[in-house]
Formats: structure tokens, C-alpha cells, sequence
């Protein structure tokens, strides 16, 4: 456990609030978005109140700072996910922008006709329709690895769909649905075996376990500042300096340029040639705060804390009658997001009357169609924990679907 999950808890101050309705807020939705610790609030602030000013241009002493710390937070992302470099890290708005990027600039300039790229059905909408777009745009063939009854890969299926055909294999870090977290590093070695690439989605599995993309041969990743404890509206694309500089720019303007004259213009170097126009200055230097929290805290203790949470959590579902829960039944392998249906009960019912008790969850397809298709249902309820919530927290849960369970007449 957290050495100290009241203190952890005191750290972020929306958690302590109360909802209009006057019920204490429950929040089991860090998976769409997590709360932040005051240090993060705090920097936002200081900023804003005392240096904020345009980076990478004037001479003057504000632009200087904020310039120094937004590549003091590089640095910090580069030493958290363990990249070799700091040009390797690329501030982006997010997840979605990140694999975007990739795949209209490694995509439309490497991929042709009978490429093949390597997905599965788990994958949200942001590390799929990218894909499934610029495959059609090149004439490139999408390939799904199958789904285990439980929720995994099939890895046996993935070694099969491996050919010198395949360029590039997509997958999750962890399920925003089934929880599942995939093992990317033998994944990325197999890739490797054919000549492909591997981009991770880290959306989900950078704020929840360690990443180290040298140790896992990872050739691009991508996760966002919101999922990570920091700001919304930046988040990085990591790639390998050899990947990155091989890449022609994705927009183009201000920043982003060598030389421009009426004629013709020349790229700046990494990472420099991926951020055009003038970034989300104090998010990106926020998360950087953000990743001091997360440090200082601890993998160890974080992962101890959300193990002992989501084995709780798995149990106490397991005993709500009619409750089937998607993914991997067991704590194995498993990230602290748990999707479910309650035979008889509409997700969005479940979801409004969860609220009435102060019960945040999300429901709907998240993103991830292809998934519910696959497990024939239209949507389910989900909820996603992090390292500040208890086993209290899930008490209440379980009692509040106790309580929509009587009011829709299913006990
Ligand atoms: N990939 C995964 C695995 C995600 O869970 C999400 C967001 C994204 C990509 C996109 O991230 P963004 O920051 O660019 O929007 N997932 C969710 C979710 O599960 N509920 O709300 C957002």
C-alpha cells in the first residue's frame, strides 16, 4: 500500500471536495481523465502569476525561463520513460495527436501498396482509425491479431500474422476497456524479427507502470499529460532519434523551420521540426511536475497500492449478481480499469444512478467500437482507478449498485 494513503489523498484537493448534491465524490474515472496533486495546480499558477511568456524566441528574461523549464520537463519525460536523448521527446496535445503524427508522416512517406500493419480489436479509435486511414490512403493491408476468450492477445496468432510484408505493429500498453496489459517487449522483439516497427499506445500504462523504451525496443510511444496526473492539452510522442530524423514535418509554421524564403524552406532538426507553432507552454512544463510527483511517490508503491485495489475491486464485483466484467477475471496481467455489464440494466442507467451517489464511472463504447463489437454488446459501465483511491471507495460502489439494482427491479 501507499505508505500513506491519507496524505496521498490530502495532496489532491478535488478528491476532498464535496459534489453539489452534497455526496463525497468518488472518483473512478482517472482512465478518461485523472485528478491532479496540488504541486501541479500549485505550478500552473506560478506560472501564470510570475514568468509565463512565449518560449523558444525573444532574449528577454521571461521567455529564458520558461524556456529552460520547458526543457527541463523534456529532460524529465526522457529520464521517466528512459529515451536516450531529449530530442527523442516531442511535446504533442496528446495521445491522439501523437499516433497522428506518426502515421501521416512515417505512413504516407514509408507505407505502399501490400504493407501490412499489425492491430488488434482492442485499441481505442486514436491507435486505430489513424492506421485504418493511411492504410487505405497507401493501398496497405490492416491485420488483427485474435482476442483471447479472457481478454489477451493471442500471441500464437501474432507470431502467424508476422511476415516480411508486416511494417508496423500498433497495440496498447493496457486496455482503456479490458484492463489487459499487453507484454510490448516481446511483442516489439518479435516485430523487430521481421523488420517492423512497434508504436505503443501509453495512454493508459505510462501513468500506471514503469516504461523503459530502450530495455522494451520500443520505436515509438505515445501517452498524454491528462492520463498522467498533469495537465490536459499536451502530451509527447517518443521516437527513436534514427526513426525521427528520417521523418519529414507533420504541420507546418512557425518553429518548425531552418531557413524559408519565397521560394522554398528547409526543416529544423528534431524535435524541434515536430513542434510547430507555439506549444502548450505551461502544460508542458506542468507535466514535468506531474512526473516529480509520480516519482517521487514511487512505481513500487503505486503499483503495491493499485494490485491490493484491484483484486478487491475484481472480488467485490465477482459477487454482484448478474454482473459480468470484461478482461482478464484474474489479477494477472491486469491494470487497475474494470468494464461491466449488469444483465438487464442499460450502461447509461447504471452510470446516472451511480452519479446520484456520488459515483463517477463512465460508460458508453470508449472509443472502442471494434471492441464492443467483438464482445457483442453496444457499450458498458467502466471504472478506472488510480493509487488515491481505497477500498472504501469501493464499498461504495459496490452499495451504490446494490441501490440501482433495486431501483431498476433486478434484486
Ligand atoms: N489510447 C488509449 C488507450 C486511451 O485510453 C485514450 C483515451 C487515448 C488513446 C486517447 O487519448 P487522448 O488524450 O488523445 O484523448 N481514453 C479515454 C478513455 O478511455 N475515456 O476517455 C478517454
Amino acid at each position: 500500500m501507499v505508505a500513506n494513503i491519507t496524505s496521498v489523498r490530502h495532496d489532491f484537493p478535488i478528491l476532498n471536495t464535496k459534489l453539489p448534491n452534497g455526496q463525497p465524490l468518488v472518483y473512478l474515472d482517472s482512465g478518461a481523465s485523472a485528478q491532479h496533486p496540488k504541486s501541479v495546480i500549485d505550478k500552473i499558477s506560478e506560472i501564470y502569476e510570475h514568468y509565463y511568456s512565449n518560449v523558444h524566441r525573444g532574449v528577454h528574461q521571461l521567455g529564458d525561463r520558461v524556456t529552460s523549464e520547458m526543457e527541463a520537463a523534456r529532460s524529465r519525460i526522457q529520464t521517466f520513460i528512459g529515451a536516450s536523448a531529449p530530442e527523442e521527446i516531442i511535446f504533442t496535445s496528446g495521445t491522439t495527436m501523437s499516433i497522428n503524427l506518426i502515421a501521416q508522416t512515417w505512413g504516407r512517406h514509408f507505407l505502399k501498396g501490400g504493407d501490412e500493419i499489425i492491430l488488434n480489436e482492442m485499441e481505442h479509435h486514436a491507435n486505430f482509425v489513424p492506421w485504418q486511414a493511411i492504410a487505405k490512403e497507401r493501398g496497405a493491408v490492416l491485420k488483427f491479431i485474435q482476442l483471447t476468450p479472457d481478454g489477451r492477445l493471442d500471441l500464437e496468432h501474432y507470431q502467424c500474422l508476422l511476415t516480411p510484408k508486416t511494417k508496423l505493429v500498433a497495440v496498447t500498453g493496457m486496455s482503456n476497456v479490458l484492463g489487459t496489459i499487453n507484454p510490448v517487449e516481446q511483442m516489439a522483439q518479435r516485430a523487430h524479427e521481421v523488420g517492423a516497427l512497434i508504436f505503443v499506445d501509453g495512454a493508459q500504462s505510462v501513468p500506471h507502470q514503469p516504461t523503459n523504451v530502450v530495455e522494451s525496443e520500443i520505436d515509438f510511444l505515445a501517452f498524454s499529460g491528462h492520463k498522467l496526473f498533469g495537465p490536459s492539452g499536451v502530451g509527447v510522442l517518443y521516437g527513436r532519434k534514427a526513426l525521427l530524423e528520417n521523418l519529414p514535418p507533420f504541420l507546418f509554421g512557425g518553429n518548425m523551420i531552418s531557413e524559408v524564403t519565397c521560394e522554398h524552406s528547409s526543416w529544423a532538426n528534431i524535435p524541434a521540426r515536430f513542434e510547430a507553432g507555439t506549444p502548450a507552454i505551461t502544460e508542458a512544463i506542468a507535466l514535468g511536475t506531474a512526473i516529480d510527483y509520480v516519482t517521487e511517490l514511487g512505481f513500487d508503491a503505486i503499483q503495491e497500492q493499485e494490485h491490493t485495489l484491484s483484486q478487491y475491486t475484481l472480488q467485490k464485483l465477482q459477487e454482484v449478481p448478474g454482473l459480468q466484467i470484461y478482461g482478464p477475471q484474474e489479477i494477472e496481467d491486469r491494470g487497475s480499469i474494470f468494464s461491466f455489464n449488469i444483465e438487464g440494466a442499460h450502461p447509461e442507467d447504471l452510470a446516472t444512478l451511480l452519479d446520484r451517489k456520488g459515483i463517477a464511472v463512465r460508460h458508453g463504447h470508449h472509443c472502442t467500437m471494434p471492441l464492443h463489437q467483438h464482445l457483442k454488446i453496444a457499450a458498458s459501465v467502466r471504472a478506472s482507478l488510480a493509487f488515491y483511491n481505497t477500498t472504501e471507495e469501493i464499498d461504495a460502489l459496490i452499495e451504490a449498485l446494490e441501490f440501482a439494482r433495486k431501483r431498476l427491479r433486478l434484486a
